[in-house]
């Protein structure tokens, strides 16, 4: 992955500058940012005016300029703190260490203020996740135990019912990072909180079922969700589970036809490979050797490490049974299933007619037969919508191939929302439900070398996320300051409303203009890029590459990512082939033909041009109405290492996560401010030793505080109603006084009894 973190992040009121006021000096420990290791710690050795040279522990040393670097901490704990606010300097280098330090002791969870930044511990922790750790996060105030996702689940459970607001915990971070797993802890803790009926079993198994049809092994992750997922999990007035409502996005369907090296497609391909004998036979699979279907052995990855696959299916089938698929409907979706598989392997030759094309030999007359038979349709009729020239493609063989894929990924995709259906409708909405937790999973930002149409749709959530999450970490410190009467016009954020307006402002913006080149027979990629580009030729947030005329760059919150348009318009497009639709319908499989009813039956796309695009806008609209209404948690994942492997943090990734995903934003926003606070009578307790005076009882305690803080010399402090409101880097500056007091007091008390001895 490549980002470049630009100027994007930048406050308004107050630049990341965390620790303003350091002068680094002879002997002031710091750190410098490295290319290779992200920030590494050494002592100043010599300081030229700007200039200044740092001493590493490797004895390496380096002349940067004095600006550049950040303090480090004097008196760290070894094993970092729980908070990052308590760190003594907020800044990157802290974060980091602090996460690394932790990491080393599978300390993987860690709070800033509110969001939990959980590290990916690429191993199996069992302790952290049992009957006996949900139990003590049920009886804890938040904060009282460590960082964990039972605590947020907790909070938000207790939010909806003591607060009686409706709660949702967003999931972030990317491919691998940990969002699946930590989704699915909160959804345990909920269920656990329900007594563990049959409804909180279904919600639990709606997992696993959706796993096998819409994940897939990538380069990132093993076990990679290719779907976005939106579980809205309702309540009864007793606080129990009454009924759940999935919403999926935007399911990968392009891995269908074409799989990368080293990864897979969908599990269920290969769970229904490796059924048991009688079932192998029954879905006509051979012997159920993966590498014979095509579209399976494009790529030469076909086990995973630590998967049994045949194991895997039963437990498939066992979930799909709990959550309410019925037997015969089990067996229609894997006769369906089978029936893709083979429609895969239909290879075509040129046919007698021009522009037209047949199977190419016995064995693809096999697997066409096959299919029509698992399909439950006509084979003649399977055959001419293959082969005939028709709406969409011309005939020939390259077309027939095409036209086959089309029909593969459109059936799939059919399926998967059947499921996805099925599951709502067998758990049920509660129509009595007055609140709801929802649990957001949802990729993350993505920036690859080449960037299609999914990601665009991908950034457009996270853009939408983004923009959700920093009105909300700002509403959050704004509600804390007015409570304590403090000035607050320090807080603000760069709204990320002119990105979001580029991409779909209506009219005007990029989906609108795709949309209507997708409704032009004449459009190409082509000029529908010359179209953005004069389009949006002046647009901050939007870049015309030099060379291509085939690419456009979005300024993304996160980073700038480049568009390849070749298939953008294809991919908005989204219609199902009137031959196809007629073939299914007519399917003797009950479930086949529900998967296609006639048009007439769906008004919405009769009667008007549909895309995905828009659709999808649509979709982010809801999901962020929905949000907005809830009081939101926030989880941010993180990938420790690109291979996944156990103890070994690669701060360099690490860093760049931190700064594309929400967890530098809710710091920055919190160090633009005060983002130290202290109770008065905490901190006199704590401070009152740099000024006794002011401990006498003639002050009342804020006046104290105030006193203590003039006395010391801090500025830009300020004093609530009940708490003191430092800003970044003042608390470790507070700790070390009052060590070097404590200190000077404990020789002098060495030194008396010394000389009385
Ligand atoms: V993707 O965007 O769907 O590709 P996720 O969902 O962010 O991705 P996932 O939750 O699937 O990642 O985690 C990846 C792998 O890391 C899992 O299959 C586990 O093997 C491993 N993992 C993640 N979190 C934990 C955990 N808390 N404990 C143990 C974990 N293993
Ligand atoms: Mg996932």
């Amino acid at each position: 992955m490549k980002f470049a973190v630009t100027t994007l992040l930048i406050f308004l009121a107050a630049e990341f500058n965390p620790v303003p006021e350091f002068n680094p000096v002879l002997g002031s420990l710091v750190w410098v940012e490295d290319p290779k290791a992200a920030w590494i710690d050494g002592e100043v050795v010599e300081v030229k005016g700007e200039e200044i040279k740092v001493r590493f522990t490797s004895k390496k040393t380096v002349v940067v300029k004095a600006s550049t670097v950040c303090q480090k901490a004097t008196e760290a704990p070894p094993y970092g703190v729980d908070d990052m606010r308590n760190l003594a300097y907020l800044h990157e280098p802290g974060v980091l260490q602090n996460l690394k330090s932790r990491y080393g002791i599978n300390v993987i969870y860690t709070y800033t203020g509110n969001m939990l930044i959980a590290v990916n511990p690429c191993r199996k922790l069992p302790y952290l996740y049992d009957k006996n750790m949900m139990e003590q996060y049920k009886r804890a105030d938040f904060g009282e135990l460590s960082p964990h996702p039972f605590a947020i689940a907790d909070a938000a459970y207790r939010g909806m019912i003591n607060g009686g607001k409706n709660q949702s915990v967003l999931v972030s971070g990317e491919s691998g990072a940990g969002k699946t797993e930590t989704a699915k802890q909160i959804m345990r803790y909920l269920a656990y909180m329900g007594e563990g009926r049959v409804i909180e079993q279904q919600v639990l198994e709606s997992n696993p079922v959706l796993e096998a049809f819409g994940n897939a092994k990538t380069i990132a992750n093993n076990n990679s969700s290719r779907f976005g997922k939106f579980v809205e999990i309702q309540f009864d007035q007793r606080g129990r589970i009454s009924g759940a409502a999935i919403r999926t996005y935007l399911l990968e369907t392009s891995r269908l036809s074409h799989v990368s090296d080293h990864e897979r497609n969908f599990h269920c391909f290969y769970m229904l490979c490796a059924a048991p004998p009688e079932d192998v036979k029954r879905y006509k699979l051979g012997k159920g050797n993966p590498r014979t279907f095509r579209y399976l052995n494009q790529s030469k990855c076909y086990e995973l490490e630590g998967v049994d696959d045949s194991k895997e299916y039963i437990a498939t089938r066992t979930a799909m049974g709990i959550v309410g698929i019925s037997p015969d409907e089990q067996d229609a979706i894997f006769r369906v299933v089978a029936a893709i598989l083979h429609l895969g392997n239909i290879e075509f030759a040129n046919g007698k007619e021009m522009d037209s094309s047949q199977p190419k030999d016995e064995k693809s007359w096999f697997h066409l037969r096959t299919a029509a038979e698992l399909f439950m349709c006509d084979e003649k009729k399977l055959e001419d919508c293959l082969c005939k020239r028709e709406s969409v493609t011309c005939g020939d063989p390259d077309s027939a191939a095409v036209s086959r894929d089309i029909l593969a990924k459109t059936i799939y995709s059919k399926l998967f929302d059947w499921i996805v259906h099925k599951i709502n409708s067998s758990i049920g909405q509660d129509p009595d439900s007055k609140s709801f937790i929802g649990v957001l999973d949802i990729n993350g930002f993505e920036s690859f070398t080449t960037n299609s149409f999914e990601q665009f749709c991908i950034n457009l959530t996270n853009e939408k996320i983004q923009q959700h999450f920093n009105k909300h970490v700002f509403k959050i410190e704004q509600e804390e300051y007015t409570t304590e009467e403090i000035d607050c016009s320090c807080i603000d954020y760069v709204d990320n409303q002119d990105v979001l307006d580029l991409i779909e402002k209506k009219p005007g913006g990029i989906i609108a203009l795709l949309d209507e080149a997708c409704m032009f027979p004449r459009s190409t990629h082509k000029t529908f890029t010359d179209k953005l580009y004069l389009t949006f030729k002046n647009h901050k947030r939007f870049i015309k590459p030099k060379l291509s005329r085939a690419k456009f760059t979005i300024c993304h919150y996160a980073g700038d990512v480049t568009y390849q348009t070749e298939m953008f318009l294809n991919k908005n497009k989204d219609y199902i082939v009137a031959e196809h639709r007629a073939l299914l319908n007519a399917s003797k499989c009950s479930l086949a033909s529900n998967l296609f009813p006639p048009l007439s039956e769906e008004p919405s796309k009769a009667s008007k041009f549909s895309s995905i695009g828009s659709q999808f806008k649509q979709q982010l609209e809801a999901l962020l109405d929905t949000l907005s209404a809830t009081e939101t948690h926030f989880i941010g994942c993180i990938k420790p290492n690109k291979l996944l492997k156990p103890e070994n943090f690669e701060s360099k990734s690490v860093l760049q996560q931190l700064r594309c995903g929400l967890v530098m934003e809710a710091i920055r926003i919190s160090c633009a401010g005060y983002p130290t606070r202290k109770q008065f009578y905490e901190f006199v307790d704590q401070f009152g030793i740099l000024a006794p005076e002011v401990l006498d009882k003639s002050y009342d305690e804020g006046t104290a505080c105030k006193r203590l803080l003039e006395k010391v010399r801090c500025k830009g402090y300020q004093i609530g109603k009940t708490k003191v409101f430092l800003r970044a880097g003042q608390m470790a500056e507070l700790n070390a006084r009052r060590s070097e007091v404590l200190g000077r007091s404990a020789s002098i008390i060495q030194q008396k009894f010394r000389s009385n001895l």
